[in-house]
């Protein structure tokens, strides 16, 4: 990962974004990554202390790795989410938008009502760097079976992705 650089050379960081239920652990593996890298323990994307129903994190944001040496960070860069929940948590539509790199940095999920365009935290333009370029999806391996409506929300932004895929990269 030292000597990793995106093929594209307009693409400035490989943006991978973590999304799944709430508790599953996605703010606490973007904290894993950074330690390793780090070699020290670090905790910058906060994590919750406690298992709940609700998602801990609420803002859509971008987490940069510091590499020693002249360049000082990482050509990759973490986006956390809020978690997928039955009822409430981040809207799929939110996900779809934040792919093709609409969502602001910073920008608090409104579990009502999902992001449009002429909002404060909608990106109306964004470049190849501020789209999503990895979906890792992250589950608890000791949770109980999945709930349905949580399971749909995630196929539904796996067909997002896939349908991305052939607009950007057709073969
Ligand atoms: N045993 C174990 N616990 C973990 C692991 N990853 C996270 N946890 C625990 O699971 C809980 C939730 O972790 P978070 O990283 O906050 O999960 P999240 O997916 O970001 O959750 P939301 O932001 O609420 O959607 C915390 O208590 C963590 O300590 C893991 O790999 N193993
Ligand atoms: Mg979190």
């Amino acid at each position: 990962m030292k000597d990793f650089q995106p093929q594209n050379e307009e693409v400035k960081a490989i943006r991978v974004l973590l999304h799944g239920p709430v508790g599953a652990g996605k703010s606490s593996f973007i904290n894993s990554v950074n330690s390793v890298l780090q070699m020290r323990m670090t905790n910058e994307a906060l994590a919750s202390s406690t298992t709940s129903d609700q998602s801990f994190t609420i803002k859509y944001q971008t987490y940069k790795i510091k590499k020693e040496g002249k360049e000082n960070i990482y050509p990759f860069v973490f986006n956390d989410v809020m978690g997928l929940e039955e009822k409430t948590g981040v809207k799929e539509e939110d996900i779809k938008l934040a792919l093709k790199g609409h969502v602001k940095d910073g920008y608090k999920f409104n579990p009502v009502s999902s992001l449009s365009d002429g909002d404060h935290g909608y990106n109306s333009s964004p470049s190849i760097s501020d789209r999503v370029h990895v979906l890792v999806c992250i589950y608890d391996a000791n949770a109980s079976e999945m709930k349905e409506p949580v399971l749909q929300k995630m196929k539904k932004i796996r067909e997002a992705a896939s349908e991305l895929e052939k607009l950007y990269y057709p073969s």
